[in-house]
């Protein structure tokens, strides 16, 4: 099980084989894992037809392999340490052993409520132990987890119960963040208005304030378990059936539900976990993501524990209550692994340094990075104050649909370069096309980063809608999956991701799509048409840029903008405030009615020097009141 590869010369010889026979290699690593019954066909489908499949024939259920197979082995090992959100508040560490029986007891609340294999329960929570023992007791009956992340507005939640049909939801009466509360209970009230699907919502305490109650909908979880037993036999699955539904914001329309399985995400998440950050037996791991996202899920959730991994499950935030407290947790729990995104790091190395010369750090051996893209100055500024410059930083690529990392180093094996996820990982054969749709051969080029091969963690399909899967991922470059990222490989053919080519943003390490943003927008009664573009931002990486046309102008323009941020915080989630908002009279159009985002995004950059080829606009003359034009 703890089979790494652990040297370079080992790296490339795996790689080689994992190209020329990647059957015999992926039948080799979900060997290690416990299967009921053994797959009859490694691997079938193709990207071509975008109807992949792994391990079919294959019977098996996550949780075994997450906790059960390690009863007898690591059953007193602690799978999980809770941080709170508030350092003086109630701490505690979870065993493996005491994680399957609370796993197994909420599986049974699950099956007495009347979830069964296949129906969705969506779980909108506080990042605390309960989110994950719900998420597991969903894969445990079969049932299909949606987590939504709990920074999102009521009218998104509901959205995404609506497009999945969930028959349950469970959440907090509320969380703190920081010095912030968030109501929790309130919002799902709000957002199970517009959800006919749901009868059952299963709150867990976490705030112990005062909440409405729907009698016969709405039940506790402490008073549900009390009587729950510990026992539980896992529900056999498909190695196809899917596991959870998780959903990401594209370029157009709705976020699209992804959909990875049971058997193909298990192995991939667990075999990049192991290999990418080379976790041993006593390290204390911690990834600072939220399990709202795809790195929560694989690499909190899933991947650790199926690697016997002890983890940290952090509830607050980096800055709360001082910008020190990441640094106080490391210290704290002698963390060994730390894995963060560049936005925190960029927002903590602007604080005085004393916030972390005043702990120990000695005990990291391993950083990560991911979620975008890390700059030089922030990879330099936590491989030197963070990993005291002996710390080998993983910077990892990878994306929702990808289901675990793609691209990175292999931590102590890979020569790291700083801004480069540098090398594939066996198994995953990256290439970069031209405009064409032609492969882009040889060193020092750049293009659009596509996979040639299918690898097991890559998403199954867009949740009721193959179609739009289809046409997302395997339609721009047949044959290949497009991955919707930009990206340089350098002489050593090193991979440098520069960031996305469609109209997704990438603020804070979190995907929204301009569309989504833009539609909020429109929503107020001034709005004539909003159109958003990123720009660079020191922090964030990217910051959101919203260019409008207004009926009869606007008289009090930062009354303005907070009607427009509280829109938009109201219609997606406070994540999605445009941190800069210009008027304009006109959008710059084609003759054929699309925007020009081009030149917004050299707007918003402060780059207008020269503003290229216009000629094919409809009012040419827009540029010029836009550049002339002020953003506040
Ligand atoms: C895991 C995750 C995916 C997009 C992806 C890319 C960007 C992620 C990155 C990175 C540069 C890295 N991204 N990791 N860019 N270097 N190490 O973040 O998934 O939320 O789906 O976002 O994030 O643009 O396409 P997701």
């Amino acid at each position: 099980m703890w089979l790494n590869i652990d040297s370079f010369e080992e790296y490339k010889e795996v790689y080689e084989h994992s190209v020329e026979n990647p059957e015999e290699f992926w039948d080799h690593e979900a060997g290690t894992f416990y299967w009921r019954k053994r797959w009859d066909k490694t691997h079938s489908g193709s990207f071509k037809d975008g109807d992949i499949k792994w391990f079919e024939g294959g019977k098996l259920n996550i949780t075994e392999n997450c906790l059960d197979r390690h009863l007898n082995t690591i059953g007193n090992k602690t799978a999980f340490i809770f941080e709170p959100n508030h350092p003086d508040s109630f701490r505690r560490t979870i065993t493996y052993r005491q994680l399957h029986e609370d796993v197994c007891r909420f599986a049974n609340v699950l099956e007495s409520k009347g979830i069964e294999k296949g129906d969705r329960v969506a779980i909108y929570m506080a990042m605390t132990p309960e989110l994950m023992i719900a998420a597991l007791a969903c894969a445990r009956i079969g049932a299909v987890h949606s987590i939504v992340f709990a920074g999102f507005s009521a009218q998104s939640l509901a959205e995404r119960i609506q497009d999945c049909d969930a028959k349950m939801l469970i959440t907090n009466d509320g969380l703190r963040r920081g010095e912030k509360h968030v109501p929790l209970k309130d919002i799902s009230d709000e957002a199970l208005e517009d959800c006919p699907s749901v009868n059952k919502v299963i709150v867990c305490q976490r705030t112990n304030r005062d909440i409405d109650w729907v009698e016969g909908r709405d039940e506790w979880w402490h008073l549900l378990i009390r009587n729950a037993s510990k026992e539980h036999e896992a529900v056999e699955m498909d190695a196809e059936d899917p596991l959870f539904i998780l959903y990401t914001s594209g370029s157009t329309g709705k976020p699209k539900g992804q959909v990875h399985t049971c058997g193909g995400y298990m192995v991939y998440t667990s075999y990049t976990f192991r290999n990418v950050f080379q976790v041993e037996e006593e390290d204390i791991y911690w990834c600072t993501a939220d399990a709202g996202w795809i790195t929560g899920h694989s690499y909190i959730l899933y991947g650790p524990l199926l690697n016997g991994a002890s983890s940290i499950i952090f509830e607050g935030t980096p800055t709360y209550p001082d910008p020190g407290r990441l640094w106080e947790v490391c210290d704290k729990y002698n963390v060994t692994h730390f894995y963060t995104s560049p936005t925190a790091i960029r927002a903590l190395m602007k604080e005085d340094i004393e916030y972390v010369n005043k702990y120990d750090l000695s005990s990291l051996k391993v950083l990560g990075s991911v979620g975008e893209p890390i700059n030089e100055e922030a990879w330099h500024w936590y491989h030197d104050h963070i990993g005291n410059g002996q710390c080998p930083i993983v910077d990892t690529w990878w994306q929702t649909e990808t289901g675990g990392i793609m691209i990175s180093p292999l931590a102590g094996v890979t020569p790291t370069k700083p801004g480069f996820a540098t090398l594939p990982l066996p198994g995953i054969q990256p290439a970069l096309m031209d405009k064409n749709g032609k492969e882009i051969e040889g060193n020092g080029v750049q293009g659009n980063l596509v996979i040639k091969h299918p690898w097991p963690g890559v998403t199954r399909g867009i949740w009721g809608n193959q179609e739009r899967y289809r046409e997302t991922y395997f339609e721009d470059y047949p044959g290949f999956y497009f991955t919707g990222d930009g990206c340089r490989r350098d002489e050593d053919g090193y991979y440098r991701i520069t960031g996305r080519v469609d109209d997704v943003l990438n603020v804070s390490g979190h995907r929204l799509g301009t569309a989504e943003i833009e539609n909020a927008i429109d929503e107020h009664p001034k709005v004539v048409e909003a159109a958003i573009v990123g720009y660079p931002h020191d922090v964030k990486g990217e910051g959101i840029f919203a260019f409008m046309t207004c009926d009869d102008g606007v008289s009090k323009p930062e009354t303005f903008k907070k009607e427009i941020h509280d829109l938009v915080s109201k219609i997606i989630s406070p994540i999605a405030k445009p941190d800069k908002i210009q008027i304009v009279e006109g959008l710059p159009k084609t003759r054929s009615g699309k925007i020009m985002r081009r030149i917004l995004r050299n707007v918003a950059a402060g780059e207008t020097d020269d503003m290229g080829d216009t000629s094919t606009l409809l009012d040419p003359t827009v540029v010029d009141e836009i550049i002339a034009g002020k953003a506040y």
